[in-house]
């Protein structure tokens, strides 16, 4: 996979040299490129922002500055060969903002198949909604926001979803297995884990975790998932698909204050 960050603070994006996202670049896996976005000036200042038509507080990101970046980034990548065959995939456009979709495991999933991403990292107020626009004709664009919280700019949600993508990629992460078994594979968080030694400060290990039965430990395990999931995160579980569960799963449910009808849990009301 190509990837492209474009950023006025490029260094922000130093992180993305580390750990396994750098360990995939090293290995070739991933090829990521930082922009700087005053690359793609003209002017002896380097501008790239603005005061707001309509008035108001902060700046504005220009316009032909991202159209600069952009093109040179989708002219260089994996798709810009576009005559020699196989149409090429649009590159896909993330734009960090607090007002984007909502960034989620499953749409990690969808960028990992994807040829090119490019982040375009705003600053300020944000950049010229007119440059979203243009860019729909060479890109999927797709404004992506972590959460209901406001960040002084793109960089820091591009390092996580960057992340959130890159350890999907076949490869990057040693073991494919640990990709299963983690919190939103299944749309319920992680049961909570332990390791050496089984007493510590006097709290023990949940016994069943010593007991060498397997079904057990699965079992126990997607109980603890249940129950995590409703005490901190209930909006999940109304898409959780109850159709399929076996008996001590509902009981478990039950036992949380959930039932099932018609394959979905409905909270029972407080007596
Ligand atoms: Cl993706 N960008 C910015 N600037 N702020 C955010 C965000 C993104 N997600 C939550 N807050």
């Amino acid at each position: 996979m190509r990837i492209d960050v474009v950023s006025i603070f490029p260094e922000y994006l130093a992180p993305l040299e580390l750990s396994l996202i750098g360990k995939a670049r090293q290995d070739g896996l991933l090829d990521l490129s930082v922009h700087d976005l005053r690359d793609f000036t003209t002017d002896r200042h380097r501008t790239v922002d603005d005061t707001p038509y309509g008035g108001g507080a902060g700046m504005v990101m220009k316009p032909e500055p991202w159209a600069q970046a952009l093109e040179a980034v989708a002219a260089t990548g994996p798709g810009a060969d576009a005559s020699a065959g196989a149409p090429a995939q649009k590159p896909v456009l993330i734009v960090p903002s607090p007002a984007g979709e909502r960034f989620t495991q499953a749409i990690a999933h969808e960028l990992a198949e994807e040829d090119q991403l490019v982040f375009a990292c705003g600053r300020y107020e944000g950049i010229d909604e007119r440059v979203l626009e243009w860019a729909a004709e060479h890109f999927t664009v797709r404004p992506m926001s972590l959460g209901d919280y406001v960040l002084n700019g793109g960089e820091v949600a591009v390092l996580a979803m960057v992340e959130a993508v890159g350890r999907l990629l076949p490869g990057v992460v040693g073991n494919p297995e640990s990709l299963v078994e983690e919190s939103h594979s299944d749309g319920l968080l992680e049961y909570p884990v332990y390791t050496k030694p089984s007493t510590w400060r006097d709290r023990e290990v949940p016994a069943v975790l010593l007991s060498g039965n397997h079904g057990k430990i699965a079992q126990w395990r997607r109980h603890e998932q249940y129950r995590r999931t409703a005490e901190r995160r209930p909006d999940l579980l109304e898409a959780f698909d109850a159709g399929a569960l076996p008996r001590a799963d509902r009981t478990a449910f039950a036992d949380l204050g959930y039932d099932v009808v018609d394959g979905r849990l409905r909270r029972r009301p407080e007596a």
